[in-house]
């Protein structure tokens, strides 16, 4: 049966054309030859988008410094109120938007509402936090004086996001960003354009609606190129971007040798252990979500599973038994429960991978393989695969954005802690225990070395409220929740001397 969304595209303002930049309710058009967005559910084209010039990325830039200079100055609960009126108009296109990043990315509809859903939830949270942007007051060890911090706005944020969370992990950036006083050019990534264009109709509306200035919200679209202006731009202060380990490491490098603030989330390899006393009913599906949901395309999606000897043949054949009951196909389609990889070099990726486990002496207990036929034209729907490895083999180190899941033994839990911790990656890890000294112990200074550690549920979805992000060659950075907002401010330690003399700090004597 034929796919058809054309009703949703209209609700989300998409063409078959559509512009790639922006700075609100300005679109720029040009001739160079546009991208193409073909969806991976079902092969077909489901529209283009313009490419950003290098002229057209300046005109970006300079709107963008001119729109701070007024938004810096509206007062932080009224920046607040504004990110209010986009969670609403994102809970009026939900469906419509959920449809979208299902169809273009190829994830469940069920997680693209859950995007969607991430992305009303930071908003909500950064209307509160808009009212909290607080610094701390210390006692000065001079007589009156008074010292206190503040937090200002950075200034220009370039948010470069990965295809796999193709509209949440902007929001993520661009909600907190927005109420700190910053103005945001996002580049989203070149395979999923019309997710980017869908999201700033949305917010375009709001500041038009406002009588906001351009630039507040600006897109630029194209491959690494158009993000490198980004990333060698001294005007933008701060670059958050997502995506591979190799892609982190060159915006690290570029922005650090102008001294700029990158904010990296980058892959992950993350780890279940299963321990003796593991609920196996209840950790099996943690386990199996972790692993096949959005195709083992998550940079949290469960990549190993550490087994105590004692139940490792029970998890297995369970986890065989689980595999057997999932259903590959069009991620539209709600009995589905896995879709398709995003394009044709991921499926290759893929099989390489399979065939390295295998020279490398890996058992596959659950075959991969690549499905052909009706409802699979798009040749990117592949079988989620079990192999039995071991850790230190370089496939089982690198992290392949595919359903590879790759399992082991363990006999001690300091050895199992050993292993989960034994890869470059630190972004997410889980316990299954009902042991509290397990449980203390993986939480501890000698336990997991990841950003997010779990007990009990699985290494992906993570909520909104805490920080997201990883160690080690994750990056380091801290999106979202809790305090994460700080990376978009500068911090400004104020000392003020309402007294009648000028005492030195120190007690140094300087006598005139
Ligand atoms: C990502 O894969 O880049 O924790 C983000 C999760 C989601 C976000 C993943 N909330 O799995």
């Amino acid at each position: 049966s034929q796919i058809d969304i054309s009703q949703d595209l209209k609700t989300l303002g998409l063409k078959e054309i559509n512009h790639g930049t922006s700075t609100g309710n300005q679109w720029m058009e040009n001739d160079v030859d546009p991208i193409s967005s073909h969806s991976p559910v079902d092969g077909a084209l489901i529209g283009k988008v313009g490419v950003t010039t290098p002229e057209q990325y300046e005109q970006t830039v300079q709107a963008a410094q001119k729109a701070f200079k007024e938004w810096r100055t509206t007062p932080a609960p009224k920046r607040g109120e504004i990110v209010r009126q986009f969670g609403e108009k994102l809970r009026e296109k939900k469906e419509a938007l959920g449809k979208l990043v299902s169809y273009e990315m190829g994830k469940s509809y069920q997680e693209g509402l859950g995007e969607v859903q991430e992305m009303i939830d930071i908003c909500d949270f950064a209307v509160g936090l808009s009212r909290q942007l607080h610094g701390l007051t210390m006692h000065s060890e001079r007589p009156n004086h008074r010292m206190y911090e503040q937090y200002h706005p950075l200034g220009v944020v370039g948010i470069i996001s990965a295809f796999n969370f193709p509209v949440a992990v902007w929001a993520w950036n661009t909600a907190l960003a927005w109420v700190c006083g910053d103005v945001c050019i996002w580049k989203p990534s070149e395979k999923t354009p019309l997710c980017g264009v869908a999201c700033q109709n949305i917010i375009a509306e709001v500041l038009a609606e406002n009588n906001l200035p351009e630039g507040i919200s600006c897109l630029i679209n194209g491959d690494y190129k158009i993000g490198e202006l980004m990333t060698q731009d001294g005007r933008v202060p701060l670059v958050s971007a997502t995506g591979s380990i190799r892609m982190g490491k060159i915006v690290a490098e570029t922005v650090g040798k102008r001294l700029g603030k990158s904010l990296l989330e980058l892959g992950g390899n993350n780890a279940i252990i299963i321990t003796e006393s593991a609920d196996l009913e209840m950790c099996i599906p943690a386990m199996v979500f972790g692993a096949v949901g959005t195709c083992g395309q998550r940079c949290t999606s469960t990549r190993r599973l550490i087994i105590h000897e004692s139940l490792y043949d029970k998890v297995k054949n369970q986890l065989v038994n689980a595999y057997k009951q999932l259903r590959i196909g069009n991620p539209l389609d709600e009995k589905n429960h896995v879709g398709p990889l995003i394009d044709q070099d991921s499926v290759n990726t893929y099989l390489a991978a399979l065939e390295k486990v295998k020279a490398s002496g890996g058992n596959v207990i659950v075959e991969g393989g690549v499905f052909e036929g009706e409802g699979y034209e798009s040749g990117c729907y592949v079988k989620p695969a079990i192999a039995e490895a071991d850790n230190s083999w370089e496939i089982v180190q690198h992290e392949t954005f595919a359903p590879i899941l790759y399992i082991m033994k363990y006999k001690t839990l300091d050895e199992a802690i050993e292993i989960q911790n034994g890869v470059v990656q630190g972004l997410s890890s889980a316990i299954m225990t009902n042991n509290m000294r397990e449980m203390e112990l993986f939480l501890s200074t000698q336990g997991s070395d990841c950003g997010i550690a779990n007990v009990n549920i699985g290494t992906s979805g993570a909520e909104i409220g805490g920080a997201f992000g990883g160690e080690k060659e994750t990056g380091g950075g801290r999106e979202s929740g809790s305090d994460a907002w700080k990376v978009y401010m500068r911090r400004q330690t104020n000392t003020i001397n309402y007294g009648n003399d000028l005492p030195l700090a120190q007690g140094i004597k300087f006598d005139l």
